[in-house]
Order: structure tokens, then C-alpha cells, then sequence
């Protein structure tokens, strides 16, 4: 038998992986796939190290997309109310007592096809403000144009989140009503912006471990990587498409998901890796082994934007069973 490939040896970022040569990091016993991960995370952080993230949805439901996994969808009947943009000085209030909890991001999601030039100056006096209180801001908004994305930036923006959902062979049994172009093309917007990019998908929707393969190919072999790489489990919301054929035919194997985690640490390995969507269902072992194969940012606070998650108290309990620590305190603290 071949000697594994160690990947540490090869940990710095490439740009150049073939889908073939990722597809083969996914089909390697899994002990072999999570130590590799872990040594490559090592390589680039200190492994007891957890990056917080806090999201506030500004505006809920209501959206013009058919995205088929999604609440907020104007297309699907999930029982959401949509809302109007919530006023700054309650988004402020929100940012406030993320930060007193423990975050280190503030990120305000909006159920948006696109940033209409209308909203943008409310949106960007928001992200003005959530700046000065010292969180790091992100958005997400749906699409944006060039000139979008420079006024953002100068309203202090840091990270704009977009994601690829999937692979591009999967991407026509999600959504219909964007492209995967339009998404790479919101993507370039925001870097040429010089705004660090969120952006990963969702595992769990039915697809294949050649279309996982195939999305994070996709990620690995962008221009830059992805500065943070959320990957979402799927939440299987009841009326929309997707959450009822998985509550149907069943969810993700708990090891599968790891596998996608390891491969996205190795694939991108200087990203900020994030456990997103989902982490409320997960058990401690699994959050733990995910941890391992190198996510190291989660989502915190008890909801991210329609779905629910762990709560702090919850959160501070297994990080302090798991000797982890947030970003950038002391060891001693
Ligand atoms: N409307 C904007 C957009 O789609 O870009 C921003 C908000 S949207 C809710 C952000 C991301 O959340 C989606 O791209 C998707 O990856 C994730 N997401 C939404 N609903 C989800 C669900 N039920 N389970 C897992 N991830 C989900
Ligand atoms: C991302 O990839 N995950 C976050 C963030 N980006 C905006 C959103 C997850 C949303 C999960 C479904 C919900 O709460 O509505
Ligand atoms: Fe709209 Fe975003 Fe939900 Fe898609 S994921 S329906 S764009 S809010």
C-alpha cells in the first residue's frame, strides 16, 4: 500500500488542487483525514483558539429568492413574519450586548435578493456604528454591486459574507432564481472592494460526497480563499423544499460532515473554518471532533437569524470542558 500523502508536509495555501485530488482527501480513512486536518490546522493556529461570531437578522423573511433550504423565502410557506429593516439604534442595542456576551463579530444578515441603493445608507451607518463600539462587522445582503461594495467598505465594513451553497453540478436543485456566476461575481466585487471574504455552503441538502468535493473545490481554487469558510449543516425547516425531502430521507451522517470539515481545513488552510448552521442539533463529541478536524469559529449567542443555537452559558460550558478559549485572550484568563 502507497504511504498516505501527508499534507502537512504541503500546508502552504495552493490555488491549483483538481477536483480529483480533493475527492481523494474525502475518500481517506477518516482517522488518517482527521489527524492530517489536524496537524495542518496547527501549522496556522493555535488549536485552542475559537473565533465568535454573533448574527442579527435586520431584515427577516420576505425574500425574492427560492433558495430551497431557506425560511425566509417569499416562495416557500414556513410561518415566518417577514419584517421590515430593523432602526439602527436597536441593531446598536443588539451589537451592545453581543459584544458584553463575548463576541467578536457582529454580523447583520439581510433577507435580500440584493442591496437596493435605497437601503444602502442606513446599512451603512449601521455597520459605522457597530464598528465603533470595536466588533468587527460583517454583512450579508444577497448581491452588490462595485460601487456597493467601496461604500461599504468606507462605511468600515470588514468581512461580507456570500456563499457558494454548494457545487455548481448541484446548484439547479436549490435555487433557480440566481447563478452560480452571479454569485462568483459578488464575490470579485467584494474583494476588489478590499473586504475580506465569508463565504462556504451547506452540507446535508441530498447531495453527494463528489458534489461536497466539488463545492470546496470550488472554494479552494477561488482567487483568494475565503478569509472565513462557514459550513452550515443544513436546518431542515418544515415548508421549505429541501427541509422536508431531508426530514423525508434523513440527515447527514454525523462523520460525513466531519470529513467535509477536515477537507475544507486542508483544502483552504489558513481560513477561519466556522461551524455554523446546525450546531444546535449537534451533540458535544460531534462539535468536538469538528473542533479537531479544524473548524475553529462558531456562531454564538442563542440564534443566528431565524434558527436557533446554543446559548452562551451552553458555549462557555464546552469551551471550558474542552480547554478552548476565544480568540486572542490569554491562556491565563
Ligand atoms: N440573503 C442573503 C444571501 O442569501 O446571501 C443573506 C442571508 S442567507 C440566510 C445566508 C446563508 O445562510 C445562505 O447562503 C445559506 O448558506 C445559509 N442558510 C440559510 N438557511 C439555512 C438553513 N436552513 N440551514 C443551513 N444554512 C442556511
Ligand atoms: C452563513 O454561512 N451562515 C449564517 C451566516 N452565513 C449568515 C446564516 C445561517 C442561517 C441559518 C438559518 C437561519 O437561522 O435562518
Ligand atoms: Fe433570500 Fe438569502 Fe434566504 Fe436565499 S438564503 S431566500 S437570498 S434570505
Amino acid at each position: 500500500m502507497n504511504a498516505p500523502v501527508r499534507f502537512v508536509d504541503h500546508a502552504e495555501p495552493r490555488h491549483d488542487w483538481t477536483r480529483e485530488e480533493v475527492e481523494a482527501l474525502f475518500d481517506l480513512p477518516f482517522m488518517e483525514l482527521v489527524f492530517q486536518a489536524a496537524q495542518v490546522h496547527r501549522r496556522w493556529f493555535d488549536p485552542s483558539e475559537l473565533q465568535l461570531s454573533q448574527l442579527l437578522s435586520i431584515k427577516t423573511g420576505g425574500c425574492a429568492e427560492n433558495c430551497g433550504y431557506c425560511s425566509q423565502s417569499a416562495s416557500f410557506n414556513t410561518g415566518l413574519k417577514a419584517e421590515k429593516l430593523m432602526d439602527l439604534d436597536n441593531v446598536v442595542v443588539a451589537a451592545r450586548a453581543a459584544k458584553a456576551g463575548g463576541a467578536q463579530r457582529f454580523c447583520m444578515g439581510a433577507a435580500w435578493r440584493d442591496l437596493k441603493d435605497r437601503d444602502l445608507p442606513k446599512v451603512a451607518e449601521m455597520i459605522t456604528q457597530v464598528k465603533a463600539l470595536g466588533l468587527e462587522t460583517c454583512v450579508t445582503l444577497g448581491m452588490l454591486k462595485a460601487d456597493q461594495a467601496v461604500a461599504l467598505k468606507d462605511a468600515g465594513l470588514d468581512y461580507y459574507n456570500h456563499n457558494l451553497d454548494t457545487s455548481p453540478e448541484y446548484y439547479d436543485k436549490v435555487v433557480t432564481t440566481r447563478t452560480y456566476d452571479d454569485r462568483l461575481e459578488t464575490l470579485q466585487h467584494v474583494r476588489d472592494a478590499g473586504i475580506s471574504t465569508c463565504c462556504g455552503g451547506i452540507v446535508g441538502m441530498g447531495e453527494s460526497r463528489q458534489d461536497r468535493a466539488s463545492f470546496l473545490h470550488q472554494l479552494a481554487t477561488l482567487p483568494v480563499h475565503p478569509d472565513s469558510l462557514p459550513v452550515n449543516a443544513l436546518v431542515p425547516v418544515a415548508g421549505t423544499p429541501l427541509g422536508d425531502k431531508i426530514k423525508r430521507e434523513g440527515e447527514i451522517d454525523g462523520l460525513e460532515f466531519v470529513r467535509t470539515v477536515a477537507v475544507a481545513r486542508l483544502v483552504c488552510p489558513k481560513s477561519m473554518v466556522r461551524l455554523s448552521a446546525g450546531r444546535d442539533d449537534m451533540s458535544r463529541e460531534l462539535q468536538a471532533l469538528c473542533f479537531l478536524a479544524g473548524a475553529n469559529s462558531i456562531f454564538v449567542g442563542g440564534k443566528l437569524l431565524t434558527t436557533p443555537l446554543p446559548g452562551m452559558d451552553q458555549d462557555s460550558v464546552l469551551l471550558r470542558d474542552l480547554g478552548m478559549r476565544p480568540f486572542g485572550t490569554s491562556a491565563e484568563t
